[in-house]
């Protein structure tokens, strides 16, 4: 069974944290909408959704991906590196409890879970304005006792390293190629995005299912034509909303399997 962890918006949303978009008005009953029906998408591709309730006084908070990563083995509760974000690791260790050992990065480690890419047992880290160098060595620490290899990739110019890529089956990797260099990632196949879609990197795979934003409609035909003909559908969600808080789709659900 695969359960994603969700969270309703908060109705403080418009103040949420922009690094590299500039503010503009954010419509909640929208965006609401819009997450309700990601949610429906994910339910659509047999998950089972457990969604929390908002955090009215925390503005980021349906990003629930930036607050902790969820492995096999156990989760780690991260420090998001954006100090207005940190009381939302509260909740979700509560929620993740049942499910999983929790390892707590510490200060003055910070990293957020957009930047953790997890390719098998090949664990990329974006070393970010959000994520450091001390976080990425406790992280290595908590994983290597399961077999997992944790490498740390540069991000700068874009926010979190799965802004620039994602695992969109179990061998392809959905890339934007001018924001991260392919050959570091791997023997991996892969998909780049558009040229005209520089933000349209972020996907999230779900089996036989592709959740992708539906403002991208030239790098969704390139995955329709490499996946489609290997059962991965791609279904197209509207999150124009939670984009214009720098969201994306990886980053409103915490997966976890069992
Ligand atoms: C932030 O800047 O932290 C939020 N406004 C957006 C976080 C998006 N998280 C993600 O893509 N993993």
């Amino acid at each position: 069974m695969v359960i994603a962890i969700t969270r309703e918006v908060s109705p403080e949303m418009e103040n949420c944290e922009l690094t590299h978009l500039s503010r503009q008005p954010i419509d909640i009953d929208l965006a609401c909408q819009q997450h309700r029906a990601y949610e429906d998408a994910l339910k659509a591709l047999g998950w089972q959704v457990q969604r929390l309730p908002a955090e009215p006084d925390l503005p980021d908070s349906v990003f629930v991906e930036d607050a902790a990563v969820v492995f096999d083995e156990i989760a780690v509760i991260t420090r998001p590196g954006a100090v207005s974000r940190r009381p939302e690791t509260t909740s979700i260790a509560r929620a993740l409890n049942p499910y999983r050992r929790l390892c707590r990065i510490e200060a003055p480690g910070t990293v957020d879970g957009g930047d953790v890419l997890c390719v098998g047992k090949n664990v990329y880290v974006g070393l970010s304005s959000r994520s450091n160098a001390p976080a990425i060595e406790q992280m290595q620490d908590f994983l290597s006792p399961y077999g997992y290899m944790v490498q740390s990739i540069n991000v700068s110019g874009f926010l979190h390293l799965k802004s620039a890529v994602t695992l969109i089956a179990q061998d392809t990797l959905l890339i934007n190629p001018a924001w991260v260099d392919a050959s570091i990632l791997g023997n991996m196949r892969f998909i780049e995005v558009d040229p005209r879609e520089s933000y349209g990197a972020n996907a999230l795979w779900i089996g036989e299912g592709v959740i992708y934003p539906s403002n991208f409609p030239h790098t969704r035909q390139r995955i329709e034509e490499a996946l489609g003909k290997r059962g991965i559908r791609v279904v197209g969600v509207d999150v124009s909303e939670l984009q214009k808080a720098e969201g994306a789709v990886t980053c409103c659900c915490l997966i976890i399997r069992s």
